[in-house]
């Protein structure tokens, strides 16, 4: 008989990449989305799986432990995805309430529901890279303290350690994934990667002339959200839940990609001042393509993030094949396209 899955936040990058890997696999798959005047399933769309007989699509708030509760019960399933979340870190610092709603006690509904209804049904948690924080340790390891700097890492370490405690305390299986950046043309565009493939495509078609950036010297270890998803899969195909690190093992900073992109429209840029004053000047036109705005700067910053994954190779035989480079590509080509038919 198929397993059945729950995947919440389908909606999200993750949601749809792994609802797509799942489907491959055999598996029915029951998507949540919460109840918005007008939900946007477009990812499912250019995954084409959104019409998939084996996708089942349900609402369900995650902060509405009833709504919880009966929607396990209903489908009853083997395994549960947990990626819904407030995500965007910025947001959280004038958030943080609703933050910690939806990314740490939804967490308890859903185990102490899988305690109460069957506690055999396996559980991934999406930890975060977040959690870290202002860390001296570098790369950082599973075993690496955590000192998180904002309330979505606050949130994020609560629900992580829920559920190693319903692990340590009722037995049940629950896996963490503490996953590094992971990127993709379905990336949302509030997120740096993404702001910058979707702008400089513009920039490249004469849509827009200049982006808006704020710490440019931040450097986070980027990978290709697919292949994290496999990572996912592979956590509760174990034999004993545990905390698994996806990573890339490589840091570059937002300015670097900044370079990586305009590079791929073959816009030759030069980065002339410093601080808030620094720009990259399109040396064809010579025109400010990207100044900083103090907008975008975080009441907390974290400098570096780069993740070690060899656990996960070890026990998961999971590893990153998609270069910095090649995920660039594949976004500008996606943006490119995009932008180019006003998608
Ligand atoms: P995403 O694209 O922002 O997706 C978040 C999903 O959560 C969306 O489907 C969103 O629904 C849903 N959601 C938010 N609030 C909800 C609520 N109250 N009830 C039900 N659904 C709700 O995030 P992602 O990049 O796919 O990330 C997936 C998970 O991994 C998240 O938990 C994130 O924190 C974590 N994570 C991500 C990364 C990364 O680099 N991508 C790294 C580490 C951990 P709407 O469409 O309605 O907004
Ligand atoms: O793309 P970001 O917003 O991602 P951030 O904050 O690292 O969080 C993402 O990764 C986490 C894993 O570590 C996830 F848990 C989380 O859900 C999310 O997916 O920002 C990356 C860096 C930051 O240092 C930020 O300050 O880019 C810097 N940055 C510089 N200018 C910018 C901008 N970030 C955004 N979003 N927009 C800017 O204009």
């Amino acid at each position: 008989m198929a397993k059945k899955a729950i995947i919440t936040g389908i909606t999200g990058q993750d949601g749809a990449y792994l609802g797509e890997f799942l489907l491959q696999k055999g598996y029915k798959v029951y998507g949540l989305y919460r109840r918005v005047s007008s939900p946007s399933f477009w990812r499912l769309k250019e995954l084409q799986i959104y019409k998939n007989p084996n996708l089942y699509l349900l609402e369900c708030d995650i902060t509405d432990s009833i709504s919880v509760f009966n929607t396990i019960k209903k489908i009853m399933p083997d395994e549960i995805y947990n990626l819904a979340a407030q995500s965007f870190v910025q947001t959280s610092f004038e958030q943080p309430l609703s933050t910690m709603q939806i990314n740490s006690l939804s967490v308890t509904y859903m185990l102490e529901s899988i305690r109460l209804i069957n506690p055999h049904i396996r559980f991934y948690q999406a930890s975060t890279s977040e959690m870290f924080g202002k860390t001296d340790d570098e790369p950082q390891h599973e075993q690496t303290p955590f000192a998180p700097r904002s309330p979505y890492g606050i949130s994020k370490l609560c629900a992580h350690w829920t559920s190693i405690n319903y692990y340590e305390s009722y037995n049940i299986f629950a896996c963490s994934g503490i996953l590094f950046n992971h990127e993709s043309p379905l990336r949302g565009k509030e997120f740096v990667t993404r702001k910058i493939t979707d702008g400089v495509a513009k920039i490249a078609l004469n849509q827009l002339e200049c982006i808006e950036l704020g710490n440019i010297y931040a450097k986070r270890d980027w990978g290709f959200a697919k292949e994290y998803v496999e990572g996912m899969w592979k956590m509760l195909q174990t034999s004993m839940p545990d905390t698994f690190i996806l990573s890339t093992g490589k840091a570059y900073s937002v300015k670097e990609f900044v370079t990586l992109a305009f590079e791929y429209v073959n816009i030759p840029i030069v980065w002339e001042n410093e601080g808030l004053n620094e720009v990259a000047i399109n040396t064809k036109n010579n025109r400010i393509c990207v100044r900083i705005s103090p907008k975008y700067y975080r009441p907390a910053e974290i400098d570096s993030l780069v993740g070690d994954y060899s656990k996960a190779e070890k026990i998961l035989g999971w590893n990153p094949s998609c270069s910095l480079q090649d995920l660039c590509k594949l976004m500008m080509e996606a943006d490119l396209q995009r932008n180019r038919h006003k998608l």
